[in-house]
């Protein structure tokens, strides 16, 4: 992605020496310029009225194996964290079933090939998934609360993913977890904050979590309107296993561009705020917006 780099460089730049541009942090519902030159929309979700389950009760689901950096503020290397692949036993032989079939089908095309796709579109990750990558960034009151921050954050971001894995075949996987020291009034000032302290270190989303006292918000994040430079940015609240993950959802689903349905609708997505905290899945013009949007990130 150095080339994306240095386009965002040179929009920065232009950017900060223009005249008359303001620097001040911008609030919910505006639109802004993140750091790395982006327009963007804030959004945020409010708190969550239920207080649904502290702690993961079973394993999370996770779609591959991995292993993930562990960064001080200072962006050293200070550990390692090996994340093993745990699916359904079902799950996987729908799967296996599903390459099986699609592999015939292209060996019939490819002409003695090996079967490599040529359109480049189609994802490259195992199951025909696209995979999309996270860094982790948890703020020095999340991490005073839980001593087990990568392993919960981890949970939240592999339960935030279902959704995403099992409509879109996209998954989401952990590279890096950050420690990060939050600053900001409130919440679109915390997560410009993460924005300026973590962006640029190559992973498709930059997610933050945090329990910072001045968060008021369930979560934050920037909405796109196309593919960014550098990381899409959100930050959640620490409310619990439950509450959190939907949030974490929620959030990396505006990063895919998608607004909120009108609150009393009765439309059942997560980007209405009525269900955002009980369902894990989108109505039919979000899942097609999704998909339209898909090729932002990874790959
Ligand atoms: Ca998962
Ligand atoms: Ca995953
Ligand atoms: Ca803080
Ligand atoms: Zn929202």
């Amino acid at each position: 992605m150095k080339r994306k780099g240095f386009v965002a460089l040179s929009l920065a730049l232009t950017l900060a020496i223009a005249p008359g541009f303001s620097t001040h942090d911008a609030h919910e519902g505006e639109t802004t310029i993140d750091s790395a030159g982006n327009k963007v929309m804030i959004e945020s979700l409010p708190k969550a009225k239920n207080k649904g389950k502290k702690e993961f009760t079973g394993a999370a689901e996770v779609e591959n194996d991995s292993v993930a950096e562990i960064v001080n503020e200072q962006g050293e290397k200070i550990g390692e964290k090996k994340i093993k692949k745990n699916v359904k036993q079902k799950k996987e032989d729908k799967n296996v079933a599903k390459n099986k079939k699609e592999g015939e089908l292209i060996c019939l095309f490819c002409g003695g090939g090996g079967g490599s796709d040529d359109d480049g579109d189609t994802g490259s990750g195992d199951n025909g998934t696209r995979v999309v990558t996270v860094i982790v960034a948890a703020d020095e009151e999340y991490r005073a609360a839980h001593s087990d921050w990568q392993t919960y954050t981890q949970n939240i971001i592999e339960n935030a993913d279902n959704g995403f894995t099992r409509d879109h075949d996209i998954d989401f996987q952990v590279k890096t977890f950050a420690q990060w020291n939050s600053e900001g009034a409130n919440a679109s000032e915390i997560l410009q904050d993460l924005d300026r302290d973590w962006n640029g270190n190559g992973e498709d989303f930059l997610v933050g979590f945090t329990r910072d006292a001045n968060f008021n918000s369930g979560g934050i994040a920037y909405v796109y309107s196309n593919d960014p430079y550098q990381s899409a940015v959100s930050v959640n609240l620490d409310q619990g296993a439950e509450n959190t993950w939907h949030a974490a959802q929620h959030e990396f689903s505006h990063n895919y561009g998608l607004g909120h349905d009108p609150q009393g609708s009765g439309i059942k997505c997560i980007m209405n705020y009525d269900y955002a905290y009980s369902v894990d899945y989108w109505d039919q013009e979000h899942d097609d917006q999704i998909e339209t949007n898909k090729s932002w990130y990874g790959k």
